[in-house]
């Protein structure tokens, strides 16, 4: 077992029944051109996190623990796209338009790719979804239950939809979350920082948080 110090209190798991779960770190919602910047956002504060999270993504690999990848991403013909989600309002693209990147959140589109410094390896989980949360319409609780986990680490973003929504449907089926306070980001910072106080409040209504390094540090002590 691995404890970390973690908020609001001390967070043990053990890797081999522990996912590190990516959420959403793909163009669109990171580089000019995608779904992120057709809502109005500031791309540029997201990308800022991706260093942290490549250094947990490769002590995670180092250990062989379980990486599971998501992408919200909609069929070309965007029928598991409710048009609720499509019509809301004023956005300069909707999804399925056609923007620099290409379609808006469909898959398979160059935007709807992870990032490149955060690519997923062949045998790595990658897992699109249609919705915010990473357990609506997708095969992952199954997946996780085939291989016995029991705890997940979140990074991804961003805090307050994709990131807070999967870890709160992650809690609802018996999962213990750790969010990584510095390898997640919001396109408002006062939402990031009431989703982790949120999340953590009431002895860790939703799950625990901790930084990067605090994970790096049991992990380096762990092999020793
Ligand atoms: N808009 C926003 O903050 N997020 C999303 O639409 N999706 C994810 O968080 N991945």
């Amino acid at each position: 077992m691995i404890e970390i110090n973690a908020n609001p209190f001390p967070y043990a798991f053990d890797p081999a029944h522990t996912a590190l779960v990516i959420i959403d770190m793909q163009r669109d919602f990171i580089e000019p051109g995608g779904f992120g910047e057709s809502l109005g956002n500031d791309v540029a504060l997201l990308a800022a996190i991706v260093p942290a999270c490549q250094a947990v993504l490769k002590a995670w690999r180092d250990v062989g623990g379980l990486v599971v990848h998501t992408r919200e991403a909609h069929r070309t013909d965007l029928s598991d796209c409710p048009p609720a989600k499509r019509s809301r309002g004023n956005p300069r693209m909707r999804i399925g338009d056609h923007g620099p990147m290409g379609r808006i959140l469909v898959a398979g589109e160059p935007g709807n790719q992870i990032v490149a410094e955060l690519a997923p390896w062949a045998d790595e989980i990658v897992l699109d979804k249609p919705g915010k949360g990473a357990f609506y319409a997708t095969p992952l609780h199954d997946m996780l239950q085939e291989s016995h986990v029991t705890h997940l680490v979140f990074m991804g973003v961003t805090t307050e939809v994709c990131v807070q929504t999967s870890m709160r449907e992650a809690n609802d089926r018996g999962y213990d979350c750790l969010l990584l306070e510095d390898c997640t980001e919001s396109y408002f910072a006062q939402f990031k920082a009431a989703a982790l106080d949120m999340m953590r409040a009431q002895d860790a209504i939703v799950g625990w948080t901790a930084t990067s390094g605090q994970l790096l540090a049991a992990l380096a002590a762990r092999q020793h």
